[in-house]
Parts: C-alpha cells; structure tokens; sequence
C-alpha cells in the first residue's frame, strides 16, 4: 500500500489513503468516516431505528464482524448469528474468530450448526445436489438467517455486504439484465409474509474499508476466503470493478449508488410483481411458494447423502 501523508481533518501522519475521497486520514478520522458513512446510509435508506432487534448474520470475516461493530459503538442493540457450515478447517477457524469478537465485546452469538442440526454440511450438500456449493450454502444460510430472526423476535436481519459485493452483484446482474434480481438489489428490503425486514449498512463501504476498520480496531477477522469459492463469478467482476475504479476513483461507488437512487425507483413494480402470495412449507412452517420449502427438500436430499 502506498504510504500517504497526512490526514485531511487534523494533519496528523495519515494511515490510509481514500483516492474516491481524494484524501487520506489518521486513525481516528478514518473511523469517523466510516461510522459516518454508515450513518448516512442508515438515514438515507431509513434501514433501522433504535428500537429495533438486530440479528447480525456473522462469518467471521471482516464484513460482518464490522458491521456488528459498527452498530453496537453507533447505539444499537444486536446479537450475532453464526452458522456452522462444515468446511473443513475454514469453518473451524471462522467460528473461532466469530466466538472471540463476541467474547471480547461481551455480545450474545448464537450458534447453529448444519451437521449438528441438519445432518449434512455444506460438502455433501454440494455433493447430493450436483451443483456449486456456494449454491447449497446460500440457500442454508438465507433460509436459517431468516428462521432464527423470527423465531427469536428480531426486527432486523444485518449483513455485512460492503460496497465492492454490491457493485459486483449488480455489474453480474446487469451484464445479463436480471432485472428481477436487480429489483430487489437494495440495502432495505422491507419485511414481509414471514421474512425479517434484510438490512446492509456497509454498502458504503469498500472492502478495503471494513478490512481497514478491522485492523484498527484491533479485531482479528478471519482473512482466507473460503475454500469452496471456486468459479464464484462475483470475484472476476470485482476484479474488472477495481480496474475500472484505478482509472477512475469513485466510479465504483457512482456504479452501485446511482443504482439505488435512479434505477432502482424504476424498478419498483417489478418487485411489487414478485410477491406472489405465499404459503407455508408443510414441513417447517416457513414462507414458500410450493408445499414444501427449498430448504427442507435440501435437508432431505443431503441428510441422506454421505
Ligand atoms: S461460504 Fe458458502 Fe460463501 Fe463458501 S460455499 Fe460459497 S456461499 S463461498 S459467502
Ligand atoms: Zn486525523
Ligand atoms: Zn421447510
């Protein structure tokens, strides 16, 4: 990283350099930026109140452990949610990192475990169903984050999706035109028949930002990603997003944030189209469109799977 001089609020040496922000900032006024930052999208987009029941879906990465951090230090009440996907040593030492963060700040983490509960992990779910892990795996977890903030009487559900996620998400998502899934591409989506009201205060920020975050607060976040990312598409538009954004700085954030406030207002119908009325799953109770929800037709397949 290129050393910067000095910090644009108080001169002092600076630790980091923000070529969008055209400026570079010493520790503490780097963390008022980003505690900043989140605050306005939180204004911005009316994401949570004070009164709500936060639910931070925790990786042990530096995403969510910064986003459960930011809240808590910005006054908000939230517990942590971690869910053991069993992969091998990667999630072994992320629960580590979850378990340690909560400890250290004295935050309630609830853990679930997919062996444990479910009978499988993510490998064998990959396995069973013939398709890419991260597939098996984003369904568990959506379907389990969304389980333990109703059942637990939360009113929101966090995660820690950051600036260069969202971005990468919607390059993917416009090179094809979802435009179903770009409809619903949005820092708030309002609860609704069943589901928590999701919620991503860091979309704000980069990923450079949460990593820098971490580091200067002292958390020790778990830096490997995971293992079974292979072919994840999201990692070459991300690439080609950091290409673009060394020629010129801020178009990242112009990418996403023009998106949310120009496009996605036009897009409003169809997501109001999306909601078809749901039923519940015969079998667990949550919100589906067929008798039986993804999730438990998964649990079947996979549990039997070994
Ligand atoms: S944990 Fe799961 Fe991710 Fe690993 S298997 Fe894919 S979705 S990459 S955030
Ligand atoms: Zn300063
Ligand atoms: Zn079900």
């Amino acid at each position: 990283m290129h050393v910067p001089s000095k910090c644009r609020v108080c001169r002092e040496p600076a630790i980091i350099d923000l070529p969008r922000h055209n400026a570079n900032f010493c520790a503490e006024h780097f963390l008022e930026l980003c505690r900043r930052q989140v605050t306005k999208a939180i204004e911005q987009w009316k994401l949570l109140d004070h009164d709500d029941r936060i639910l931070v879906a925790v990786s042990g990465g530096k995403d969510s452990l910064a986003v459960w951090d930011l809240l808590i230090e910005l006054g908000y009440r939230a517990d942590g949610l971690y869910v053991g996907l069993g992969i091998g040593d990667y999630s072994d030492v992320s629960a580590d990192h979850a378990r340690a963060f909560a400890r250290s700040r004295d935050l309630h983490l609830i853990e679930i475990s997919l062996r444990g509960e479910y009978g499988y992990d993510i490998p064998t779910a990959a396995k069973a169903t013939r398709r890419v892990p991260c597939s098996a795996c984003g369904l568990s977890k959506r379907h389990l984050f969304d389980k333990a903030a109703i059942d637990g009487g939360y009113t929101a559900l966090v995660t820690g999706h950051n600036l260069d996620d969202e971005a990468a998400v919607l390059l993917g998502n416009t090179l094809r035109w979802e435009i179903d899934y770009l409809a619903r591409q949005l820092p708030l989506l309002p609860a609704r028949d069943g589901f928590p009201k999701k919620v991503k205060p860091l979309v704000r920020l980069t990923e450079r930002e949460t990593a820098a975050w971490c580091v200067v607060r002292g958390i020790d976040y778990l830096v490997d990603e995971c293992p079974m990312a292979v072919g994840n598409k999201h990692l070459h538009h991300k690439a080609t997003l950091n290409a673009i954004e060394a020629e010129s700085p801020g178009s990242k954030a112009s990418f996403y944030l023009n998106f949310v406030e120009r496009m996605a207002p036009l897009l409003a119908g169809r997501l109001a189209d999306d909601r078809e009325a749901l039923g519940t799953c015969a079998e667990c109770g949550a919100p589906t469109s067929g008798e039986v929800c993804a999730f438990c037709r998964l649990v079947t397949i996979a549990s039997a799977h070994e």
